[in-house]
Parts: structure tokens; C-alpha cells; sequence
């Protein structure tokens, strides 16, 4: 028999209680949750969101929807709190009483991943078992529909391609056998407790707010700056490793949608083509008009204006990984057709709007320089 919630608030019966629309984010300050804020706070939901404490300001992506609540009472509002509090996360739960929490929050970089392993499994992996578990304490698991971001890192190493829902897990890093435990914790205590609780299997998206670090933002930002003679060439690891890249916006619409459906299930989003990091580079040398060509530079591989020959890509080993994830291209169907859902923005659009966005942002740091 299911163990009964320890603490049991005054609630009205599931029916009743999903009348209102509520939604609550863990990683709001991230590229994803950004968006889904906006798409949330677009379709009338009251959107509250877990931010960490930091030294120093966090929010700017969120910093168009924040209105103080002293001047004007509003639907957007943001709560202290750590997917590694457990008891701040029951706490959380218990004053917002959401109908419908995304756990979008994580140590979402693969490569920090191997360097803070345990960090990274506490976060991510037990982090989604406390929020999962917090809903339970405050007796909400037939009231809130949860959203787990899993991801294509759970399919690692090639089984098979396309990617789908029924492809085999291989996970190659700290972060994707992180993102295992959380796939199935959600998938257990969907079928334990008849939680609505479900996965979706998100290949790479991108946007002009994608954290600065990954790669087509490293290079879009490189494009930009090498441009206006900024930077003078770009580094990067693995220009093979080839990737299924979508736009965010798109994907958090995908997100929404996993939640309206009738029965709880897991699904993939992704686009259905894949490109190697080499060719995500020439198209967006090609947006500031540059040819990028390759050629052996005797050690490694380096990318050279085709114009005037200057070397503006070089190979610098530091950003490969332990392990790799050589090849991810998803099979969206399931999504296409249960969900309605489809990407709008191709990979064309996307690296162009990354690196004009890019472009725009440091030009007028210039101008704010002078
Ligand atoms: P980001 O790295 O941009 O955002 C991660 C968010 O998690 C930030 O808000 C961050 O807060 C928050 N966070 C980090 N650690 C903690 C913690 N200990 N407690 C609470 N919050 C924390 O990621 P994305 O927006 O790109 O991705 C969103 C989710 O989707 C992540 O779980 C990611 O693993 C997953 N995913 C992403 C894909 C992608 O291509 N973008 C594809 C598939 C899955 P802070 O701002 O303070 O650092
Ligand atoms: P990924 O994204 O690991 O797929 O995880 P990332 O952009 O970091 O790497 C993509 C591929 O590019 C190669 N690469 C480099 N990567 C980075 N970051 N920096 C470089 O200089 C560089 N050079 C080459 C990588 O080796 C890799 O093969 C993202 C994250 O958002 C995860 O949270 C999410 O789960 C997956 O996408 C789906």
C-alpha cells in the first residue's frame, strides 16, 4: 500500500483545484525557463519561480517580467529557494499550491559535469526525487502534473538512430546517468502513486539567451566579436560531434503541451537533422560574410578565411570531454502526432538570429564604452 502524505492541507478535490492555473519553475532563470515564463504568463497562468540566492544579480533574462509586487500586484513571482533544500522545496509547495511544476532546474553543463560529478548527481538526479517527494508530503501527487527535463544525453552512446522514445538509454557523462536517475524516478512514481509526472526528452535547443558557454553560443559570440575586432580567433573542442539543434522557444511550447494531455506519458522533441559543431561555425562565419575552410595545421585542425587565409578556428584540447556523445538526431514523431507539436525555426534561422542577436549585443557595448 502507498505510504500516506505526512502532512495533509485543506485542498479541493483535483478537479476543483486544476479550475486555477498556476504554474511553478525550478530553474526559471535559465534560457528554458525564461521562455516558459513568458509562454506561461502569455496564457494566463500565475507563474512562480525558484530562483538560488546569489551574490550577484541572476535574473537578467527574466528582467522584462518582473514587476514589484509593491507596484502593482502581478502574476510573476520569484521564491528563494535549492533543488538541494528539501525542506524549502515542501515549503515552496505548500504556499503556492501549483498545478503544474516544470523541473527545469539542473547543473546542466556536460562538461562541468565530469569536473562536479557528485554536485551534479545531487542536483539533478536527487533534486527531482525532493521535488517529487515534496509534492507527496504536502499531499498534492493527484493534483500537480509534473514536467521533467530529461534529455538526449540519456541516449549517449549511438544504439540506434533516429532516437526515440524506445531507443535504448547509454548515458557518457555525470550529467546524463544524472538525468537517468531522474527519468526513472519520474517514470516510478507516475506508475507508483498515479502521479501525472512525465518526461520530456528534449534534444539541444538554442537561443540568443543560451548560456554562454555552450557551443553555438561560444561561437555565435566569437562570430560577433571577431567581426568587430574584438576577438581574434575562436576555440573550440570537438568540431565532429554532431548535434540535433532546435530553437527554445519552440521547445517550451512542447513542454506546455506534455502537460494538457489527457494521460501522463514521455516524449521526444527534437528536429529530425543533425549538423557537426564544423558546420554550425561556417554558417555563422557566413552570416558576417565570411568563408570558413578547413585544413590540417599539421598538429590539428584549424578554420582559415578563405579571403585572406587568417586562422580565426583553432582546436584547443582542454574542451574535449572524457567521453563523448558523438551523435544525437531525434525521432520527433510521437510528439508530431499526439501533441501537435512541430518546430518552427530551422537550423539556418536559428544561427542566424544567434549571431545577429550577438552582433547587436556588442555593438552596443562598444557604444556604451565610448
Ligand atoms: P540553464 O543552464 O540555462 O538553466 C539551468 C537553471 O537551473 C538555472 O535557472 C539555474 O539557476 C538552475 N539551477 C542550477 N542549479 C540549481 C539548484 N541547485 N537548485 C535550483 N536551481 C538550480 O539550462 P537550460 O535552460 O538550457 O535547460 C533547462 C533544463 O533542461 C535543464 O534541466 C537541462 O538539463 C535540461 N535540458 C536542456 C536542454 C537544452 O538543450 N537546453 C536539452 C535537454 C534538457 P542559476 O541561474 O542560479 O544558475
Ligand atoms: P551538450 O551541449 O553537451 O550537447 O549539452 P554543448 O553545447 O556544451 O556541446 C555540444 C557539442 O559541442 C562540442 N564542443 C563544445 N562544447 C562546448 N560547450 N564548448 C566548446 O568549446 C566545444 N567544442 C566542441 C561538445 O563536445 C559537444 O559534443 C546540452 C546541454 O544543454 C545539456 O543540458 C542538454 O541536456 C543537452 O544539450 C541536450
Amino acid at each position: 500500500m502507498a505510504t500516506p502524505s505526512p502532512i495533509k492541507l485543506n485542498l479541493p478535490s483535483p478537479e476543483e483545484y486544476r479550475k486555477r492555473k498556476v504554474a511553478l519553475i525550478s530553474g526559471i532563470t535559465g534560457q528554458d525557463g525564461s521562455y516558459l515564463a513568458e509562454l506561461l504568463l502569455e496564457k494566463g497562468y500565475e507563474v512562480h519561480g525558484i530562483i538560488r540566492r546569489s551574490s550577484s544579480f541572476n535574473t537578467n533574462r527574466l528582467q522584462h517580467l518582473y514587476v514589484d509586487q509593491h507596484e502593482r500586484p502581478n502574476k510573476f513571482k520569484l521564491h528563494y529557494g535549492d533543488l538541494s533544500d528539501s525542506t524549502n522545496l515542501v515549503y515552496i509547495l505548500a504556499q503556492v499550491l501549483p498545478t503544474e511544476l516544470y523541473n527545469l532546474g539542473a547543473q546542466s553543463h556536460v562538461k562541468v559535469s565530469f569536473e562536479m560529478a557528485e554536485y551534479t548527481a545531487d542536483v539533478d538526479g536527487i533534486g527531482t526525487l525532493r521535488l517529487l517527494d515534496a509534492i507527496r508530503t504536502v499531499g498534492l501527487e493527484k493534483h500537480v502534473r509534473f514536467y521533467q527535463a530529461s534529455t538526449s544525453e540519456l541516449y549517449g552512446k549511438v544504439v540506434e538512430t533516429p532516437q526515440s522514445e524506445t531507443t535504448p538509454f547509454y548515458p557518457r557523462s555525470p550529467y546524463g546517468v544524472a538525468k537517468l536517475y531522474a527519468y526513472w524516478i519520474v517514470v516510478n512514481y507516475r506508475e507508483a502513486y498515479g502521479m501525472y509526472a512525465c518526461n520530456g526528452i528534449l534534444f539541444n535547443h538554442e537561443s540568443p539567451r543560451r548560456g554562454r558557454t555552450f557551443v553555438t553560443r561560444k561561437i555565435s559570440r566569437a562570430v560577433a566579436d571577431i567581426h568587430l575586432g574584438k576577438q581574434h580567433c575562436l576555440y573550440l573542442g570537438n568540431l565532429g560531434a554532431q548535434r540535433d539543434w532546435g530553437h527554445a522557444k519552440d521547445y517550451v511550447e512542447g513542454m506546455w503541451l506534455i502537460l494538457q494531455q489527457s494521460a501522463p506519458e514521455d516524449f521526444v522533441l527534437a528536429t529530425g537533422e543533425t549538423h557537426p559543431v564544423r558546420e554550425y561555425v561556417e554558417k555563422a562565419f557566413a552570416v558576417v560574410g565570411i568563408t570558413i575552410k578547413w585544413r590540417n595545421s599539421g598538429i590539428q585542425e584549424e578554420g582559415y578565411d578563405a579571403k585572406t587565409d587568417r586562422v580565426l578556428v583553432k582546436v584547443d584540447s582542454q574542451y574535449f570531454r572524457p567521453a563523448e556523445v558523438d551523435l544525437l538526431l531525434g525521432d520527433p514523431t510521437k510528439a508530431e502526432r499526439l501533441l501537435g507539436w512541430k518546430r518552427r525555426v530551422n537550423f539556418d534561422q536559428l544561427v542566424h538570429e544567434m549571431v545577429t542577436a550577438d552582433l547587436q549585443a556588442s555593438r552596443s557595448l562598444i557604444e556604451d564604452q565610448n
